[in-house]
């Protein structure tokens, strides 16, 4: 029972398989002159705000409402605690807009308590290309939980979308909604297993001493593959082509061009880490990147962050994905990662056992707003990474 969802145009459990054998629109076409022109209505004192994040006050205010508030994992262990120079990356692609990056204050204090953004992307779903937006960052203060402000900030951020002629976007969640496109686990390689089992994100294995764990993890200081460095901006055409071709052979994708590529993809230390394998002739063969989110470690007096490398992407060419997702370990490692996270999406699937991945808790759902596809879409068909 979603008394929201319920009534959004988006895919309902229990609709009957077969009255949509195609892909398409839930809603019927509308136009912009038919939006609604006035914001919604939040409860007193309370009042919208877009935020600037080239304001460093502003953009601080995000991250600390996002450190405090943002997304945990079931048991309450370990908090996100995404950066401020990986939210102004994640906030400000090539044609973002500010009014996408919406915001709730206390209009008596001025105190941030509430959070959306949507970012420009443009995303093929099977054989349809859609101009959407990727929404993400939602967050409401622990103290106004459960009143009903979420739909509120949803059909805003809806509005201020469809206002720009935009009628259609991609966001994940942990949790489950109506109804997601794709249904994928997390998976979690051990870099710095000591750590990890001290603040109980892992534990001993049955039958395994530390020092048997310590060495059954242990990686090289050195990538392995020849001809691997670090991306650098006269890659960025070769990346975009290598990229392109890679991402046809699954079912949800982005759709980057060069200044995109760009964006997401320029080595950045501890927000996106990008690296290619050149081949002797001077052709780029492979891709390899992630992208770094700390989460606060909540209640432990030894270590107060947890620092994760997640996989972004990974395009393998001369390289067996095996190998080059070795290096990213080592990578990963080698620049202060305690762990490296990754989804059974891509061709993850088959290659996480061998690299020592082992199952996660969490659950990351894959959803479409106003979009239908007639069949589920199987992980390893997943080619879209959201941050
Ligand atoms: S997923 C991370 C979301 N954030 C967090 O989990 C942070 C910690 N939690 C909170 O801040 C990445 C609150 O618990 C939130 C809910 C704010 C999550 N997505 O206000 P109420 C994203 O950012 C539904 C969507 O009383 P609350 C993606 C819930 O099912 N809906 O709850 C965001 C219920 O609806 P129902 C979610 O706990 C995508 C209603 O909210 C949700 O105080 C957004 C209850 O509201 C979630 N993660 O606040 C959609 N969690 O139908 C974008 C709960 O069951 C859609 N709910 O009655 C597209 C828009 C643009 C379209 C343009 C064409
Ligand atoms: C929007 N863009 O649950 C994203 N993380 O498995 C928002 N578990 O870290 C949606 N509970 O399994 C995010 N350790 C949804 C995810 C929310 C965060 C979350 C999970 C993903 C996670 C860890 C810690 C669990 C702590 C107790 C976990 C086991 C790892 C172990 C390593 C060694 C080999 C065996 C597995």
């Amino acid at each position: 029972n979603y008394a929201f969802w319920g009534t959004q145009p988006v895919a309902q459990f229990g609709e009957q398989p077969g009255t949509s054998d195609a892909d398409g629109a839930i809603d019927k076409p509308k136009d912009v002159a038919d939006v609604r022109p006035e914001p919604y209505g939040l409860p007193q004192n309370f009042e919208w705000v877009t935020c600037n994040i080239d304001n460093d006050v502003e953009l601080r205010e995000i991250y600390e409402l996002l450190s405090a508030h943002y997304v945990e994992d079931d048991d309450n262990m370990f908090r996100f605690a995404y950066s401020k120079e990986f939210l102004r990356w994640a906030l400000q692609p090539p044609g973002f807009k500010a009014v996408w990056h919406c915001g709730v204050r206390v209009s008596t204090t001025g105190k941030l308590v509430a959070f959306i953004s949507g970012i420009p992307a443009t995303v093929r779903v099977n054989a349809s290309t859609l101009t959407t937006v990727e929404i993400n960052f939602l967050c409401v203060h622990k103290k106004l939980r459960h009143k009903r402000l979420a739909p509120v900030l949803i059909k805003e951020i809806t509005r201020r979308v469809n206002l720009h002629n935009i009628w259609q976007a991609v966001y994940t969640a942990g949790v489950l909604l109506p109804k997601p496109v794709s249904e994928c686990q997390y998976w979690h390689r051990s870099l710095n297993p000591k750590k990890l089992i001290s603040i109980g994100f892992s534990r001993l294995a049955q039958r395994m001493t530390m020092a048997r764990t310590l060495k059954l993890y242990k990686l090289p200081d050195q990538p392995q593959t020849p001809g691997i460095r670090q991306m650098e901006d006269r890659d960025v055409p070769q990346v975009t082509a290598l990229l392109a071709d890679y991402l046809q052979k699954f079912q949800i994708a982005p759709v980057l061009d060069e200044e995109e590529v760009r964006h997401w993809l320029s080595f950045q230390p501890d927000v996106v880490h990008s690296y290619v394998v050149e081949g002797p002739d001077g052709t780029l063969t492979d891709l390899l990147s992630f992208y770094t989110l700390p989460s606060s470690i909540i209640g432990n007096d030894q270590y107060d962050s947890l620092k994760a490398a997640y996989m972004f992407y990974t395009v393998p060419g001369a390289t067996p994905l095996p190998q080059l997702m070795n290096d990213a370990l080592i990578l990963a490692h080698s620049t202060g990662h305690d762990v490296f996270n990754a989804l059974d999406i891509f061709d993850n699937q088959k290659i996480l056992k061998e690299l020592k991945f082992g199952i996660g808790d969490g659950k990351l759902r894959y959803y479409l707003f106003n979009w239908r596809v007639a069949h589920e879409i199987p992980t390893n068909k997943v080619g879209l990474v959201m941050l």
